[in-house]
């Protein structure tokens, strides 16, 4: 998982530039400083998510079960804390770091979430959001770090209907993975169900000529961007949904 280092070091230099008041560039002395710091913090977080986990609930609009999933090569990040750590809501990282309550895909992996007795349905603009961990890098809007995917979604988990993932630079349209997670961010209200507040990438049923839908499908999509990490998924989140268990 690339990207857990890439934050690694991201929270790393931004301790150091604020406790020393140093500009980047300082040298591998400060930047190992840094990074043992940022490990430590991090670490101490999957922790506490790990032990704070309720357990899903069947109505409350977020993917309620893994139906399959195949790792790619570089997977193995969060794979201890399946499947509750794909399940339920997302715990964002903000605009400008990535959450690690995430499962890593690997590269070309594949995850088929399933929504239990939930119907997710077409209204009005986005229907459902996909949480991955991707962040502003160096706050700048216009350079997401993306691991980008492939959503897919079913009414029989048989037969499936792509949304277009083409894009081999910001923005990458209809592609997973490349807005920041804003709901479950620290100090964050914003509503995971809202696509107008919560970040992650909004898909809608219309795009794909669906009325309704009951599984999602995730790959991973090594070959656009050309990045040696994956996707990595929080969560999914309905804004368009019934549930009638
Ligand atoms: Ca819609
Ligand atoms: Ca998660």
């Amino acid at each position: 998982m690339r990207k857990f280092w890439e934050i690694v070091l991201l929270l790393g230099a931004l301790s150091v530039g604020a406790g020393c008041g140093q500009a980047a560039g300082d040298g591998s002395e400060d930047d190992d400083d840094g990074e043992g710091g940022g490990g430590d913090t991090l670490a101490g977080g999957g922790g506490e998510g790990d032990g704070a986990r309720p357990p899903v609930e069947p109505c409350a609009g977020f993917a309620t079960e893994v139906a399959d999933v195949q790792y790619g090569s570089g997977a193995g990040f969060g794979q201890d804390q399946m499947p509750g750590i794909a399940l339920g809501p997302p715990r964002g990282g903000g605009e400008t770091s990535g959450s690690l309550d995430v499962v890593s895909l690997g590269n070309g992996g594949v995850i088929v979430l399933g929504l239990g007795d939930q119907v997710l349905e077409d209204g009005d603009g986005p229907d459902f959001i996909v949480f991955e961990n991707a962040f502003y890098a160096g706050g700048d809007p216009e350079a997401p770090f993306a691991e980008l995917a492939t959503v897919e979604v079913s009414e029989d988990g048989e037969t499936w209907a792509a949304f277009a993932c083409e894009a081999t630079e910001a923005p990458y349209g209809s592609c997973a993975g490349w807005r920041p997670v804003l709901a479950g961010a620290e100090g964050s209200s914003a509503s995971p169900h809202d696509p107008r507040e919560a970040g992650g990438d909004p898909f809608d049923l219309a795009d794909v000529g669906l009325a309704r839908a009951r599984f999602i499908r995730i790959t991973d999509r090594p070959d656009l961007t050309g990045l040696s990490g994956s996707f990595d998924l929080d969560a999914v989140a309905l804004v368009h949904w019934t549930c009638a268990p």
